[in-house]
């Protein structure tokens, strides 16, 4: 036995215990540990049954997912090695009794059902996580699991990845018992009750792997469910394959399927990519000089200046973490307009089921609206959410300074301008900082938090800690212009226009990027935000553009016209009554007429141009902002995209996609679009570098977790 699994025993019940914190994964060692444990168990006559039980917080997590980075690269030879321990444990001649707390995700949960019986407290979960890693689950999962749970409850764990509590667990069969009280007491307790009588292996039992009549249209509505809803995707359908063997073969034959499907997935780009997300959500939590010891701000209430579309989402997302959040307006009929808006996402939240009227009714209680800044005496943060213009975003802060206490966080939603600038309103520079959500504020996951000169590291710690407690994920960034997302969406959504300008119908250059796999076309997107917002930036500044350089035209204009996108029902596309886009041709005419006038020659744009002006352009300002150190790592800029701009999980971010192609490759297209556009193509120094050095953004990581 090793350190990872312990071997104990109650009289007659032998207990195994994995000890492999923080989440019991099933690293080198734990499951041969188990093996060795089940080898004794055997071997005991005074044994009766057995439990297997995880130590800590937690049953078994799943797979090592490290394990995987270095079984592609070859590092790992031998691969996960569960699936023979999986069937030792399920021939072991004592019932052996899975006891499950916390989660029992991917590997974890195969490990589960190659028991002969399941327990769970109420709050455990059970999953098949591994489609959201770009995989399948690769111990047999998708052949044990119908056996227990039946072909459709199978399907949608495998393809959605999705947690299932244990009472619903209880319910589909893949649990046998729900445990109150203590939870080793209760399973030592249950495995003395089967001791002695026959124990059921999953393997055998088929009662549940349906007939063809039934399998047929499963299988049919579940592929195309997956590929309208996890486009691009080859995971979940290669998982539907698997559990169709399942059905259709023995389980030997049907282990090898999977075994065949989990490789290709493991060895795709696909994975690769996702398997980085899931590390980058961690390590973007880590900021090397702010340690995990940094004091923390207690937010138990917040306050929002501003009910428009950002205020509002922002007032629920913290209603909706249970913070009491007042919710501030210059007048009674925009104060009464969001919380009309407030209530009727709601409503449609329940109305889909999302939670019930009585959630969504204690969810408005914490809203409190106001007119006046008196009521922000008390409270430990305020979010300014109001228009995009410097100087009434000052005249905010400098109120919000002479009202609120001492040490409350001061933060803006600002989505480009300058935190410093904003903070020096305010005596008190060190408790500002840029807190940036995405619309709609309250689903969008990204939380982009904009780090002034000033901003102390407790304001730090409390802003990273509490984007996990508003269910967001908080990036760290420098204070440049548009931060880090917009600073890349400008070029990106430039070379979108660009392309239009260039000959490019409105519909090729969205669709070329949907097909890409971002969840809307550049176009789409600035509809849906608004172009007014852009259009106002711009003006702010101006004076700042460079005389003679080519500026987009058609975004201008359009607001010129009124067609500020989604909210007028006219942008790039006009909308119906649905908000459904439908194509203005007066649109392509318009900007046609704009480019014959700019003197810009229109021509036929193939869709891969389409996506390398738009995606390359995103990574060439993203590694000026590596190198000027406004992200911390590329990483960082990765799950900035993920998360806010709806980058294609599969594809791992702007970053990541690029050192797939390869940098040098990348870099010599960027070299021509320099030579055919000029200015604006300028290829970053630290990508040219990369680039001649044979190496990846993800070197780059690596050197500078190194310290070099
Ligand atoms: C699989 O099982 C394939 C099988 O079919 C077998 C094939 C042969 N491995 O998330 P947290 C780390 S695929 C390695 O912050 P929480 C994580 O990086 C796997 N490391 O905690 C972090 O490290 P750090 C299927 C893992 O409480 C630390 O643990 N399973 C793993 O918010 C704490 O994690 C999954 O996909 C792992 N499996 O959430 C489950 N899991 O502190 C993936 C975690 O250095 N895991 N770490 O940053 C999760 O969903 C969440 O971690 C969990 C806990 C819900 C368990």
């Amino acid at each position: 036995m090793s350190d990872l699994v312990q071997l104990t025993k109650d009289n007659d019940i032998a207990i195994i215990t994995i000890n492999n914190p923080p989440v019991n994964a099933l690293s080198p060692g734990v499951p041969e540990g188990i093996a060795a444990a089940i080898e004794q168990i055997d071997k005991d006559s005074s044994v009766k049954a057995a439990v297997l039980i995880g130590g800590g917080r937690t049953f078994i997590a799943g797979a090592d997912i490290k394990e995987f980075g270095k079984i592609t690269s070859g590092e790992n030879k031998r691969g996960v090695g569960l699936l023979p321990i999986l069937l030792r444990i399920e021939d072991c001649t004592k019932p052996v009794v899975v006891a499950i707390h916390g989660t029992a995700f991917g590997g974890g949960l195969e490990v589960a059902m190659s028991g002969h019986y399941r327990v769970a407290v109420a709050g455990a979960q059970v999953g098949q996580p591994e489609v959201k890693l770009g995989i399948i689950p690769g111990a047999a999962g998708t052949q044990r699991l119908p056996r227990l749970a039946g072909v459709a409850k199978a399907v949608e764990m495998c393809t959605d990845g999705n947690p299932v509590k244990a009472t619903e667990a209880f319910k589909v069969g893949i649990v046998d018992k729900l445990i109150e009280g203590d939870l080793l007491t209760g399973a030592v307790a249950f495995a003395r009750e089967v001791s002695g009588k026959p124990a059921p292996k999953t393997r055998e039992r088929n009662g549940k792997l349906g007939t063809p009549e039934e399998n047929v249209p499963i299988f049919a509505a579940a592929r195309e469910n997956a590929r309208k809803k996890q486009r691009g995707l080859m995971a979940p359908l290669a998982a539907i394959d698997a559990i169709e063997a399942a059905t259709k073969l023995p389980f030997e034959e049907g282990c090898l399927a999977e075994e065949k499907l989990f490789a290709e997935c493991l060895f795709s780009d696909q994975s690769k990519a996702m398997i980085h997300v899931f590390f980058g959500e961690r390590e973007v939590a880590k900021i090397p000089d702010v340690p995990k010891e940094t004091p923390i701000i207690p937010v138990n209430s917040a306050a929002v200046v501003g009910a428009g579309t950002m205020g509002g989402g922002i007032a629920m997302v913290f209603a909706n973490a249970g913070i009491p959040v007042l919710l501030k307006e210059a007048d009674q009929a925009a104060l009464d307009n969001g919380l009309a808006t407030i209530q009727k996402n709601y409503a449609n939240s329940v109305k889909r089921g999302r939670f019930t009227q009585q959630v969504m009714d204690e969810r408005l209680k914490l809203i409190t609206p106001t007119l006046s800044y008196n009521d922000f005496a008390n409270v430990d943060m305020v979010i300014e959410a109001v228009f995009e213009g410097m100087a009434l975003k000052k005249e905010v802060f400098g109120e919000l300074d002479r009202i609120c206490k001492p040490g409350a966080i001061l933060a803006s939603n600002t989505s480009t301008l300058d935190i410093d600038e904003i903070a020096s309103a305010t005596s008190r520079p060190q408790s500002v900082i840029g807190t940036h959500f995405f619309s709609p504020a309250n689903v969008m996951r990204l939380l982009e938090i904009v780090r002034g000169k000033a901003t102390s590291k407790e304001v730090i710690a409390t802003c990273m800690q509490l984007s996990k407690k508003l269910g967001k994920v908080g990036v760290l960034v420098g204070n440049c212009r548009g931060f880090v997302g917009n600073r890349m969406f400008g070029p990106y959504r430039r070379e979108a226009q660009f392309l239009v300008e260039e000959g490019a119908s409105v519909e090729a250059v969205d669709k070329a990027l949907y097909d890409f796999g971002m969840a809307m076309g550049p176009l789409a997107t600035g509809d849906l935000a608004g172009l007014d917002v852009g259009w106002r930036i711009r003006k702010e500044y101006r004076h700042l553009e460079k005389p003679g350089v080519r500026q987009p035209l058609a975004e201008d204009q359009l607001c010129e016209m009124g067609r500020y996108g989604q909210k007028k029902n006219a942008g790039w596309y006009k909308y119906d009554a649905k908000r459904r886009p439908i194509l203005d041709p007066e649109v392509s005419e318009l900007v046609s007429k704009w480019a014959a006038e700019a003197g810009i020659k229109q021509r036929q744009i193939s869709a891969q141009e389409i996506v390398d002006r738009c995606i390359y352009a995103l990574v060439n300002e993203g590694a000026r902002i590596l190198e000027e150190g406004y992200a911390l790592r590329a990483v960082d800029i990765d799950i900035i995209y993920l998360t806010g701009y709806g980058f294609p999980n599969h594809r791992g971010g702007p970053m990541w996609y690029a050192d797939t192609v390869g940098l040098k490759k990348v870099y010599e297209r960027i070299l021509e679009f320099h030579q055919q556009h000029g200015y604006w193509w300028e290829p970053a120094p630290l990508l040219k570098k990369l680039a001649e050095e044979g190496k990846g953004f993800a070197d780059f990581d690596k050197a500078k977790s190194a310290g070099d």
